[in-house]
């Protein structure tokens, strides 16, 4: 593949709690034939793409929780979109909730995958910053609980040589954290993909709920402009059952600059041209590592975390 083609993010709107996977899934194909139509080759799809954003509610029956993963990828409900790939040769990002047994132990993860054109899963990330907390909180308005149904991340932050060069995922939170794009950049990420699933409002913190917008493109413009890479995000966007998530999906230039932005909170797609050869204006020069990095005065970033 060339290193310089049209890519897209793809953004949803609500699931609704009782949406069947199948509906998602045509949602999915609709943007992925919209952006091929203006010639698109990567469409990136957003975090938990398949279902509601379920960890706004609290669970304890198993089946109840096991409902909302996928134990293969594809699956029956998402091979229509694998199919699409290959008819239209595109390739796509999409995060989903995975079930894995290993060892006959059950394990839970928040995950991405990469897919080609010919429908071949390329490269698989599962998430490493889980947000938000473990029991029901009472006091919230709704509740975050990625880190009673998912474990950490077990595969690191990996990269694959995929779509004209180096590509590298990350989920939601993990956006926040400059170790995220400086792990990947450190590793050649020339093109770092993203989906989220952001809730405009805060409540450990609801004086920032106006900042949520800016904080969102904050982080991903300076992870793209401190490691010189091009970045897809996308969200699950508008009103999902009484809870506002935000919306904002954009391809960011290696410069840092918003190149293409969603304009509502609705399906949606926004192209632009991806250059890869663009990252060395930045690799080459303000943030050639070998250069200027200095990383023997980086060791606490690496010490184990503080109580
Ligand atoms: N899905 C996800 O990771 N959402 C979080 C919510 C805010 S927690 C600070 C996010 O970082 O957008």
């Amino acid at each position: 593949m060339k290193r310089k083609y049209i890519a897209a993010t793809a953004q949803l709107g609500p699931i609704a709690k009782d949406e069947p996977r199948s509906s998602a899934v045509a949602r999915m194909i609709a943007l992925l034939r919209e952006a091929h139509s203006q010639g698109s080759k990567l469409v990136v799809f957003p975090e938990l793409a398949l279902t509601t954003f379920f960890p706004r509610w609290f669970f304890e029956d198993e089946a109840t929780i096991d409902g909302y993963f996928e134990t293969e990828m594809p699956n029956a409900d998402v091979k229509p979109l694998f199919d699409a790939a290959v008819e239209l040769n595109i390739g796509f990002y999409l995060g989903y909730a995975e079930l894995v047994w290993q060892d006959g132990v059950k394990h839970r993860f928040n995950t991405s995958i990469l897919v080609d054109g010919t429908g071949q899963i390329v490269g698989k990330y599962r998430k490493i910053h889980l947000p938000g907390h473990k029991e029901y909180e009472s006091w919230r308005p709704f509740q975050h609980l990625e880190k009673r149904y998912f474990e950490h991340g077990d595969l690191g932050f990996p990269v694959f040589d995929a779509f004209g060069g180096t590509a590298g995922m990350c989920l939601c939170n993990d956006r926040r954290w400059p170790e995220t794009f400086r792990v990947l950049g450190l590793r050649g990420a020339e093109l770092v993909m993203l989906g989220y699933n952001t809730p405009l409002h805060y409540p450990p913190a609801p004086e920032h709920d106006h900042l949520q917008d800016f904080h969102n493109h904050l982080c991903m413009q300076a992870g793209a402009y401190a490691n010189g890479c091009w970045v897809i995000a996308t969200a699950k966007a508008g009103r999902e059952e009484d809870c506002d998530l935000i919306a904002g999906s954009c391809i960011i230039a290696p410069t840092g600059e918003i190149v293409a932005r969603t304009q509502g909170v609705g399906d949606e797609v926004a192209l632009a041209e991806i250059d890869l050869d663009r990252c060395k204006e930045l690799r080459d020069n303000v943030f050639n590592f070998n250069l200027h990095r200095e990383p023997g005065d980086y060791a606490p970033i690496c010490e184990p975390k503080y109580k």
